[in-house]
């Protein structure tokens, strides 16, 4: 059985990724209230370089740094603020060399064109380039890679939500693709959890090899969501054994990227599912 589109994602800098039958672990590294460090002091920052190579430490390939919580009744927080969050942290681990690619989690351009020139190298737009387009010239003018998330709360929910997401995302490669931002520099993501009820996110994660038809690297966030919580009725610290479940269903559905706050376990999970896929690795 082959799943997995190769891809290789080029980055500034003159590294690349290499997206295919080796999945990739993002480590989420949340810089705000609700979370271990909100960056804004110097503790804080030191404190996220900690936890980011912890990440490192377990397995992860990327780090993904946010300053505004997208959880469902988080207050929105303004351009000045999410900077005063991620900058010193951005500037944190660039001094400390980091050894993995940061993807900075805005969708705001303004924030995003701070944040490369601090050093991150791909932008994680949870709003798929449609809340501020402009984001896509930022990306192109920097040569850095765009995840387009879907979240469309204007959705008309008597259409086929899978249709309607491969539209929604059609919307934001053309945003991408006037930007002068080609595919080959874009990852989709389903956006797992955003404006989608407990039914609508399992049919996904059953449909979700339909979004290859895009001809683009998938992403997928699950970690710790309340598509688990909600079915399991477990607290964000007891959903480990949900969010592993999914990620390993999303690896055999041809996913190349999986955003956990779990790195080490879902690292594990997802070397048995590559092995069983494609075979041990050479010599193991
Ligand atoms: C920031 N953020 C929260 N959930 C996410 C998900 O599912 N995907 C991406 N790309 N970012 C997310």
């Amino acid at each position: 059985m082959m799943v997995h589109g190769a891809h290789r994602l080029d980055l500034p800098g003159g590294d690349h990724l290499e997206l295919g039958r080796r999945a990739l672990v993002m480590g989420i590294l949340n810089v705000t209230p609700d979370s271990f460090s909100d960056g804004g002091s110097h503790d804080d920052a030191a404190r996220a370089v900690a936890h980011a190579r912890l990440l490192i430490g377990e397995g992860a390939d990327l780090i993904d740094v946010g300053g505004e919580s997208t959880r469902p009744g988080a207050e929105p927080v303004g351009v000045q603020a999410e900077l005063d969050r991620v900058m010193p942290v951005l500037d944190a681990l660039a001094a400390d060399g980091i050894a993995a690619p940061v993807s900075i989690d805005t969708y705001k351009a303004l924030v995003a064109d701070q944040a490369v020139q601090a050093g991150a190298r791909i932008i994680n737009d949870v709003r798929g380039l449609q809340r501020e387009p402009e984001i896509a010239d930022v990306a192109a003018l920097h040569g850095v890679p765009v995840i387009i998330m879907h979240w469309d709360e204007a959705r008309d929910r008597d259409r086929d939500l899978v249709s309607e997401m491969i539209r929604f995302l059609e919307q934001s490669l053309q945003i991408a693709e006037r930007a002068g931002l080609s595919r080959q520099r874009v990852i989709i993501d389903p956006g797992f959890g955003f404006a989608k009820t407990l039914d609508e996110n399992y049919a996904l994660l059953r449909r979700l090899g339909e979004l290859h038809v895009l001809g683009c690297p998938l992403l997928v966030g699950t970690s710790r969501k309340s598509m688990i919580g909600r079915l399991l009725d477990k607290t964000a610290g007891e959903r480990l054994p949900g969010t592993i479940a999914t990620s390993v269903l999303a690896y055999c559905a041809g996913a190349h990227i999986f955003r956990v706050h779990d790195v080490g376990a879902n690292r594990d999970a997802l070397r048995v599912s590559e092995a069983t896929l494609y075979g041990p690795p050479a010599g193991s």
